[in-house]
């Protein structure tokens, strides 16, 4: 059944299709005239459907906006460039890969750095046309791939990053791996545009994702209890790992989490997942494929702000949506096992895992590996990757671990961290905390600073917290987000920071540690100095009135500062 007859089933027509479902429909299977663009030396970027095309492979064409305004004065054309985002299925990276991307990074990208992302990835940078072919080839040559990593596809999947129980996590790793590649696209695009792979008469097919792809963005994780790491609030659908005696014998499955929404629009909001139940082991494939699948026909094609899981679930109802896929998958779920998520951030440091290796997690301010002129944090991890044997894992926090460490290699890494500050014993736990999204200036969507502002905003709040006494081993998740889109999590934040103009955020207030309640609006468009005297005189509040142990998101709740947002199709607005 196509999506409009099954719209019409559900009763609605929800308008004609939108543009990027010709772009699409029209694509042959993603191809478009990519191959055609790449060799056009006129411009820089790509044209027409392919600038739209290239991010089912993985790339973005943006251009540093500091320069923008300067180039158009001299009449040229921006410095159009590509972002590339890998695809790394629970963040894992042998250490020469490392050393591959590093050399790529530095030597043929403009701005010469690596970005960890906030789904357990890595970006390149200012890639400009003659380099990306190149860039493709060498992530092939290596074993990596950028294959939908953006694009109305399944992106890359996430998992619990911190392999301190060796075994659970392996076999958790296991299964992100095996979603990512039981969701990818089959088309054979990618390898024939930049692997030169050979052409074959046979025409593609996508049983999964369906000739027209999603009709918006799809993201899934797999997390391991207590750890929220990969904040599963922010994803279509979630697998909780549920273990017995230490084996993984099911998952309970989340579906419709989501965190973008658009200013001034009241359709659009922040979500978190619904809990349909328990499966066991073997029918995660096709849950997995069945979720898709009815997002894939029953999500909504003609309005793309409304077009994620999250909006589907709410339209049509989660028994309607749950008992689709229990008929797709052929599954009954069963009631859900007890689990509970006690913290989110990584456990910065050294830890011992069950197995006797050990593994550092280094926390990188916003993701961002460059050699600063008094922190040459590149540098430092690829000196750890001459030497280490073990392997690298990108958290959804945006920071990295040596992971699986032997004790005899211990003191080297770290003395090699240390010199080059990737461990920096004044970093605060506040700091630690504290997260921003890229925003400028490679962001085309940026209304406000995000990465660029976050350390000096970090400093105030530390400065807050010590006026007012807080002590030093507690903190308030923090988080900024250069536009609603809400790449920095904010929604999943104690304190949130939503761009709206440069300089100006909304303040919103009053999610939680365990990242499972979206935080509501305070304050709308006010100056950082307002936000920092909010700050002070709340902090204060809370420092004084606060019971026991109890963090900042659930006293300005508990205090009545601000109402809690339970469903967010009801109190998110309101
Ligand atoms: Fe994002 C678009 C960066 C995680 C929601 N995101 C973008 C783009 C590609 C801008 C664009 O469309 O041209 C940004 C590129 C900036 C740059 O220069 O690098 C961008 N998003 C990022 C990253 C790099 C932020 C970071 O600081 O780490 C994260 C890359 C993740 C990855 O490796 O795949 C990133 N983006 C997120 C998250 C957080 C998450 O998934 O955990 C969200 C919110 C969760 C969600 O999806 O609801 C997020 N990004 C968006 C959206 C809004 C989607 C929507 O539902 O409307 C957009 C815009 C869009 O898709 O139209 C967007
Ligand atoms: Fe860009 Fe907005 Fe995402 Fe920040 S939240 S990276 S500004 S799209």
């Amino acid at each position: 059944m196509s999506n409009q007859e099954q719209q019409q089933v559900l009763g609605e027509v929800l308008g004609p299709l939108s543009e990027n479902e010709r772009i699409k429909r029209e694509s042959n299977f993603l191809r478009g005239t990519i191959s055609q663009d790449l060799k056009d030396t006129i411009t820089g970027g790509f044209t027409a459907d392919n600038f739209q095309l290239i991010r089912f492979h993985g790339m973005y064409q943006q251009d540093d906006r500091d320069i923008r305004a300067e180039r158009t004065k001299q009449k040229l054309e921006p410095l159009h460039n590509v972002m590339l985002r890998a695809r790394m299925p629970g963040g894992v990276i042998s250490p020469e890969q490392w050393l591959a991307i590093d050399k790529f990074a530095t030597e043929k990208s403009l701005y010469g750095s690596i970005r960890l992302t906030t789904r357990q990835t890595f970006q390149f940078h200012g890639v400009l046309k003659p380099n990306i072919k190149l860039m493709h080839q060498t992530l092939n040559s290596i074993g990596i791939d950028s294959i939908a990593t953006a694009g109305d596809v399944n992106r890359n999947v996430l998992c619990t990053s911190n392999p301190v129980e060796s075994e659970l996590h392996q076999q958790a790793y296991e299964w992100a791996a095996k979603i990512s590649e039981h969701l990818l696209p089959k088309t054979r695009a990618y390898a024939e545009i930049w692997l030169d792979g050979e052409k074959l008469e046979e025409t593609d097919q996508e049983p999964i994702l369906g000739s027209n792809y999603l009709p918006r963005k799809f993201k899934t994780t797999v997390a391991i209890p207590p750890l929220n790491d990969v904040d599963v609030h922010a994803n279509d659908l979630n697998f909780i790992a549920i273990a017995e005696n230490g084996q993984l014998v099911g998952f309970n499955v989340l579906v419709g989490g989501g965190l973008a929404m658009t200013h001034g629009d009241k359709s659009t909001y922040p979500r978190c997942a619904d809990d349909f139940g328990f499966i066991p082991l073997e029918k995660t494939l096709e849950v997995a494929a069945a979720v898709v699948t009815t997002q894939r026909d029953w999500g909504n094609r003609s309005n793309r702000k409304n077009a994620k899981t999250k909006y589907t679930l709410d339209r049509v109802g989660i028994d309607v949506f749950k008992a689709e896929v229990e008929k797709r998958a052929g599954v009954s779920f069963e009631p859900s096992k007890p689990y509970k998520f006690t913290e989110r951030g990584d456990r910065i440091g050294w830890v011992e895992g069950i197995d006797g290796l050990h593994h550092l997690t280094l926390f990188i301010e916003n993701g961002r590996l460059l050699d600063f002129p008094d922190k040459p944090l590149k540098s430092g991890v690829a000196e750890i990757a001459k030497i280490h044997k073990g392997d690298f894992r990108m958290t959804a926090n945006q920071n990295l671990i040596v992971a699986g460490v032997p004790a005899n290699q211990v003191n080297k890494i770290e003395q090699i961290a240390r010199e080059h500050r990737l461990i920096d014993d004044g970093n605060s736990v506040q700091r630690q905390n504290s997260m921003a999204c890229v925003s400028y200036p490679t962001c085309p969507l940026a209304m406000a600073e995000a990465e660029r502002f976050l350390p000096e905003f970090v400093t105030n709040i530390e400065e807050i917290l010590k006026a007012h006494k807080v002590p030093t081993q507690d903190s308030i998740i923090t988080r900024i987000t250069g536009c609603p889109n809400g790449c920095g999590r904010a929604m999943l934040a104690e304190i949130g920071l939503v761009g709206k103009a440069p300089g100006r955020y909304n303040l919103h207030l009053g999610g939680n540690k365990e990242g499972t309640r979206v935080p509501k609006m305070y304050k709308e468009n006010i100056s950082v100095k307002q936000i920092l005297q909010d700050i002070d005189s709340l902090v204060s509040r809370w420092s004084k009135e606060r019971e026991d142990k109890e963090a900042f998101g659930d006293f300005v709740i508990r205090a009545g500062v601000i109402d809690k947002v339970e469903i967010s199709k009801r109190d998110f607005h309101d």
